[in-house]
């Protein structure tokens, strides 16, 4: 008999084979319902040999065949009448380390990261993760449907992209390598080696000494890059449009993961763009909250979110113009403000989702740049090589998949939205 799934039942069914994890077990007097957990959800099976019960525990892997019957009252509208039942997958524990089957949590996030492999058995654990991997689906379909071509890139590289001090270094053989921070190096020599248009969904490595709620050590970057822009509006009508993608996507493909987070996403309208200064300015004039030079901070990222939100009714905010000095080398300067640059990032919801911006393209300019930032050129090697040969004007911007998740789902913490975190106390599993 082939394998049926839980969520494919239609209740008219002679008999259905399943599959999957004993969730919950209630003992009645003369029965039992036996909870099912399936990929795709649960079910609730009648077992009326009060003796078989003697052998379950919750979380056991079992196969049961049996005959399905409408019960308005069970999840789902169908119950399972047992006929056959075998344990597949024995269990090998007095007590599981935390309960998984009742609505509220009662362990804390480190512990469910201990034990993942448990954790994430929670429907509304995998559920984050259901949403994360239709953002990836999203991505891909959107980028490729608009002529993108997906690339792969080493993270094994020779030289840092975004500043020395977030480095992590490898043995390679007989050198000193890195881990690449970002694809940023090889998706613009992708666009001048006449790829034209370019993606990446790779794993990105910061050495940051940075503990916090939005920070990782290893994370996945939504990377993308273009050539023949105008400037860095285009980019940012790019990013615009894949948002509005995305949430039409994430609305037919996770409907049931967002309803267990009480989630409705809006319609995308406009997406303010506002100078990084001009939000300083309004910082301090509405909130009397100052900024570091050229950024913002944590707190006011969160603060000037909820201007956005109160003024424009928009959960995302483009920042612009960022200052030469707080930007890497290749940020393209703006011509019309002195000191700044032809580069963003994009702010949900508190939080900044996307770095991008305009390249510089010109190889005497990338040079230049790379001296005024007190580098050497020929530090920089094959990358500065790479622009002596028609380099097009170009951009491009990177978004961190975990924050993205954890956002649209409204999460505290970061690690709640990666499957097996690296942080600056975490290496296992
Ligand atoms: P940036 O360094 O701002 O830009 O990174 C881009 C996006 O990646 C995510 N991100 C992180 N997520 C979790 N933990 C971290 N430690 C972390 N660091 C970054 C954020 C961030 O907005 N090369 C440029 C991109 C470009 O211009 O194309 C870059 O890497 O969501």
């Amino acid at each position: 008999m082939k394998r049926s799934f839980i969520t494919e039942i239609k209740g008219e069914e002679e008999a259905v084979l399943l599959k999957g994890w004993i969730y919950k077990i209630k003992k009645f007097k003369t029965f039992a319902f036996v909870s099912l957990r399936d990929k795709t959800g649960v079910v609730q099976l009648l077992l009326e040999d009060l003796d078989a019960l003697e052998n379950l525990k919750t979380e056991m892997a079992i196969e049961v065949m049996g005959v399905p019957v409408k019960n308005e009252k069970a999840e789902g509208g169908i119950e399972i009448h047992i006929k056959d039942l075998s344990i597949i997958g024995n269990v090998y524990y007095d007590l599981l380390p935390f309960s998984i089957n009742q609505k509220k949590v009662n362990t804390s996030l480190e512990m469910e990261l201990d034990h993942r492999y448990i954790s994430l058995r929670r429907p509304d654990r995998r559920a984050i993760f259901k949403v994360q991997e239709e953002i990836v689906t999203a991505f891909r379909d959107y980028f490729k449907g608009q002529g993108f071509s997906e690339i792969h890139t080493p993270k094994i590289i020779a030289s840092g992209t975004e500043g020395g001090s977030e480095l992590f270094t490898v043995n390679y053989f007989d050198t000193r390598a890195f881990l690449a921070q970002s694809p940023q190096f090889y998706k613009q020599m992708m666009v001048g080696a006449g790829f034209e248009s370019v993606f990446e969904i790779g794993h990105a490595y910061r050495a940051e000494l940075h503990n916090t709620w939005r920070h990782l050590n290893e994370y996945v970057s939504l990377d993308v890059e273009t050539g023949f822009i105008q400037d860095e509006e285009d980019l940012m009508n790019i990013q615009q449009q894949f948002i509005q993608h995305l949430f039409q996507h994430l609305k037919s493909s996770c409907e049931k993961e967002l309803k267990m987070y009480a989630l409705e996403l809006p319609e995308i309208q406009e997406i303010p763009r506002i100078p990084l200064f001009e939000a300083q300015r309004i910082l301090l004039e509405v909130y009397d909250k100052k900024s570091p030079v050229g950024n913002l901070d944590a707190e006011g990222e969160i603060l000037f979110s909820k201007y956005v939100k109160e003024k424009y009714n928009s959960d995302f905010v483009f920042l612009t113009k960022y200052p030469a000095v707080k930007r890497p080398m290749y940020t393209m300067p703006d011509e019309v403000h002195e000191g700044m640059t032809k580069s963003f990032d994009l702010i949900y919801k508190g939080l900044e989702i996307t770095t991008g911006g305009q390249r510089i393209h010109d190889y005497e300019m990338l040079k230049e740049n790379i001296v005024k930032f007190g580098g050497n050129p020929e530090d920089f090697g094959f990358y500065v090589e790479s622009f002596k040969y028609g380099m097009p004007p170009h951009g491009g911007f990177a978004m961190g998949l975990e924050r993205l998740t954890m956002k649209i789902l409204e999460l505290q913490n970061i690690r709640e939205a990666t499957l097996l975190p690296r942080d600056m106390g975490r290496i296992t599993p």
